[in-house]
């Protein structure tokens, strides 16, 4: 793509309005990716323009028409796959194989949502009143903005677009703009894949009210939004000022319970892939180790044994398993929260600084963290970290482990190691969590899957799977009376 990368609004790709624009880097070395459009609310508006106008013609192609353009849109991410996860891995950090993961992701969900063109089934029912049918159907809401997180930079973007789209609405997308060249590189191919001018569009920027003026837009009818709590609720009292629909995917404080008959082995791997992969900068990390007393100091220990094997460091390096943060703020918010977790008396294990030498000098890096002795009153066991830092919490059985699990104030992931079939059950039906793993980490959804939590995790919707559906797009319920005379629902029952 050319420097610096427009906006893409009503099928161009257009310099914002302001004239200027900002950069996006490589966390792990500070490189300058490229110059992208630093926009304004003029910029916003016109995309929301372009895409108000679009929705007509959209919500009238028949949705296994709109189908087809999702599958076109899968091949050509397919086609770039490798490409794209190494400009993804180049600008978000995640080591590649997990830069891969992401454009899968957004694969299949495009394949996903384009087999929904030819399914969205309604429901047809028998009216109470003789000759009358009643049936109901589903409809887009219209204009849909779409706030983005950059730690998915790609899958994001694509769990909320594709549902968006077979369902017949146009979207606005404003990524983060710690990722912004990534989104640009999603609407490109969906551009590629012949999606119509307008029913997609990119607003790119830096400024912290930008999203604000999409959520705020009169012709918006729904704000999808991903990312943090605080910012999550500004979003949703501004949505509700303005009558708006929100859907929210705010945060997680995941745990995985291990208990005294688990694969200790296999859990080791679970916790180190949930902790450390993608640097614990996913909402579904693990941040909570939850253990039986009678094996904690085994698993602990098996668990340093395999922290110290970790190479982090650069994320296109084949031999590297854990990523930069994406910024030196979140390394300092990552810091400062393993300080409180020292001052409030949490043994550290292992880690707990920035790395800062060598190959880390000029990335914004941070060591592999081990919390142990940690009780559920400690920030750190509370808190969103959204880093690689891991507290371990001691129990003394599964009904207290679930208690701990259940004691934050999220409710997206958790996970439970045991062999032990009643357990596993028991603990599905009790653990306070939109997502539950049996001998498996708390990462790893599929995207046929409903995806949210529960509690302050988000509003009550899910993303992915048949949920998605539901929040992007409105139920019309029809009733065709061919008897030829008034019928009186509740009230003519002969
Ligand atoms: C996120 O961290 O916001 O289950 C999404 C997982 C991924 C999605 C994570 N499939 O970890």
């Amino acid at each position: 793509m050319e420097n610096p990368v427009h906006n893409f609004i009503g099928g161009k790709w257009v310099p914002s309005r302001s004239g200027k624009t900002f950069e996006t880097r490589n966390p792990a070395t500070g490189a300058v990716i490229t110059q992208c459009a630093d926009s304004n609310a003029e910029d916003m508006n016109d995309a929301v323009g372009a895409a108000h106008k679009a929705f007509e013609s959209w919500r009238r192609l028949p949705a296994p028409r709109r189908g087809e353009l999702l599958f076109r849109a899968a091949e050509r991410l397919f086609h770039e796959k490798e490409t794209l996860a190494r400009s993804l891995t180049s600008e978000m950090g995640k080591v590649l194989v997990e830069g891969r993961g992401d454009i899968q992701e957004a694969i299949d969900m495009a394949y996903y949502m384009g087999g929904e063109g030819r399914r969205q089934f309604g429901h047809i029912a028998p009216s109470e009143l003789p000759n009358k049918s009643a049936y109901a159907i589903r409809e887009p809401l219209g204009v849909i903005g779409l706030i983005t997180p950059w730690n998915f930079p790609m899958a994001i973007p694509a769990w909320k677009s594709f549902p968006a789209l077979i369902m017949g609405n146009t979207v606005v997308l404003k990524p983060s703009p710690e990722t912004p060249y990534t989104a640009a590189l999603f609407v490109k191919c969906l551009e590629e894949a012949g999606i119509p001018p307008g029913v997609v569009n990119l607003v790119m920027g830096s400024a912290p009210d930008l999203g604000a003026t999409l959520v705020k837009h009169p012709e918006v009818a729904l704000i999808s939004f991903t990312g943090s709590k605080v910012t999550g609720g500004k979003v949703a009292v501004d949505a509700a000022t303005h009558y708006k629909q929100v859907a929210l995917e705010l945060g997680g404080k995941n745990a995985i319970l291990v208990m005294e008959d688990a694969d200790l082995e296999l859990a080791v791997e679970g916790i180190v892939w949930s902790a450390f992969g993608t640097s614990g900068q996913r909402c579904t990390a693990c941040s909570r180790l939850i253990v039986h007393r009678e094996v904690k100091e085994k698993l602990v220990t098996r668990l340093l044994d395999r922290m110290n094997t970790l190479r982090v460091g650069n994320g296109l390096d084949p031999e590297i398993d854990v990523g930069p943060l994406i910024n030196q703020t979140q390394v300092e918010h990552v810091h400062a929260l393993v300080k409180v977790g020292q001052t409030e008396g949490a043994q550290l294990r292992a880690g707990g600084h920035p790395l800062t030498e060598g190959p880390h000098a000029s990335g914004h890096f941070f060591a592999p963290t081990l919390f142990d002795n940690v009780t559920p009153s400690m920030r750190i066991a509370k808190e969103e970290i959204f880093g690689p830092v891991l507290s371990v919490l001691e129990v003394n059985n599964l009904e207290e482990a679930i208690k701990v699990n259940n004691s934050v104030e999220y409710g997206l992931s958790s996970s439970l190691y045991t062999q032990d079939v009643n357990r596993a059950q028991h603990a599905i039906r009790e653990l306070d969590s939109g997502i539950v793993y049996i001998n498996a980490g708390t990462i790893g959804s599929e995207v046929h899957l409903p995806f949210g939590g529960i509690k302050n995790t988000g509003n009550g919707h899910r993303e992915a799977g048949q949920a998605a559906l539901d929040t992007f797009s409105e139920w019309k319920s029809i009733y065709v009376d061919y008897s030829g005379r008034l019928q009186r629902a509740q009230i003519d029952t002969n």
